[in-house]
């Protein structure tokens, strides 16, 4: 009789205050880049389709822009348990394994259609290697192809020598490098004021974090070099989803593989958009010239041997499932 009023007083209480039961939780979800980025939107979507389906039991929250951790904050956060999901620019952790840059490879897979397949081609080793830092990834979205941006026109790498260049990972740093350029790995909360400082002047990225910081206040040219197509991984802490039931994990996987496939849909659809807003704002979005194109294949060449260095025979064997598919 006690034990049941004691329960009538509290578990009302405890529902108020949003505090965690047995049978309901909620899950914070840090996200590096803005709300309003088709990334952030389509996590946001996965967010509410789990809530929905889970019937609230489990509650997905979007933290977007850097504001619960910001980007180089949120594996480890994950890892940890700090935060039970996260999304995380995966080669941006090329410096723990280098299957994580295998998606910045210069021209290995250029095209949405060859990126889909070197995904799938990694899948089973990249979540092998995730498991073994504690972690599961439920699903990955790409970029835009990456161009150069800079302030002036540039028809070689030589041009590039020493401009100050944003990278986002130690593979754009490396490309910085053999440019002759300067390279700063900055996190994109950061990426405004970097450019309007002029701690930065260039970077490879795709048409959408351009226009997402409104980057031709500060730069001229995109060259559009087509040469990987990077991707965003949704990871998930191995400790946090061993805890859910069966039932509720299913949901969270059915969700993941529609975020999959409409993010890999929106970025496709947008990829043309965001190269026509630079356009419209002034900037001049052209293809590489021919020396400039010439010096990236070598470039490329050196980045794929290095990398091919490091990885190893597991490394080559996975390039060679992706080309057989
Ligand atoms: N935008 C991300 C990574 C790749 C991209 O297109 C960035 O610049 O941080």
């Amino acid at each position: 009789m006690i034990r049941k009023l004691l329960l009538s007083l509290t578990l009302p209480l405890a529902l108020s205050l949003g505090v965690v039961n047995a049978d309901s939780q909620t899950w914070d979800m840090p996200l590096a880049y803005s709300a309003t980025n088709y990334q952030s939107e389509n996590a946001a979507a996965f967010a509410a389709a789990v809530t929905e389906a889970t019937g609230g039991s489990l509650t997905i929250v979007t933290h977007p822009d850097g504001s619960l951790y910001k980007g180089d904050e949120i594996f480890p956060a994950v890892r940890t348990g700090q935060a039970p999901i996260g999304e995380r620019l995966i080669s941006a952790l090329g410096n723990e394994d280098p299957l994580f840059e295998l998606d910045t490879l210069p021209f290995l897979a250029a095209s949405f259609a060859d990126a889909k397949k070197l995904h799938e081609a990694a899948k089973p080793a990249m979540q092998k290697l995730l498991a073994s830092k504690g972690v599961k990834m439920l699903y990955a979205v790409p970029w835009p192809p990456q161009g150069i941006y800079t302030k002036n026109p540039i028809n070689s790498a030589a041009d590039m020598k020493n401009v100050k260049f944003r990278a986002y990972n130690p593979a754009t740093a490396r490309l910085a490098e053999l440019m002759g350029a300067v390279p700063t790995t900055i996190e994109v909360t950061e990426l405004s004021q970097v450019f309007a400082t002029g701690q930065a002047e260039s970077m490879v990225s795709s048409g959408s974090t351009g226009y997402d910081i409104e980057i031709w206040q500060y730069v001229n040219f995109w060259y559009d070099i087509q040469a990987w197509v990077p991707k965003n991984m949704v990871i998930v802490n191995l400790d946090a989803w061993n805890e859910l039931d069966e039932a509720t994990q299913n949901f969270v996987l059915n969700a993941a593989a529609e975020a999959e496939a409409s993010g890999w849909a929106k970025a496709e659809s947008l990829a043309q958009w965001y190269a026509e807003q630079l356009t419209a704002n002034g900037m001049t979005v052209q293809p590489p010239g021919e020396q400039l194109m010439a010096d990236l294949k070598k470039i490329g060449d050196i980045m794929t041997k290095e990398w091919l260095e490091r990885a190893g025979a597991s490394g080559e064997a996975l390039i060679s499932v992706y080309k057989s598919m």
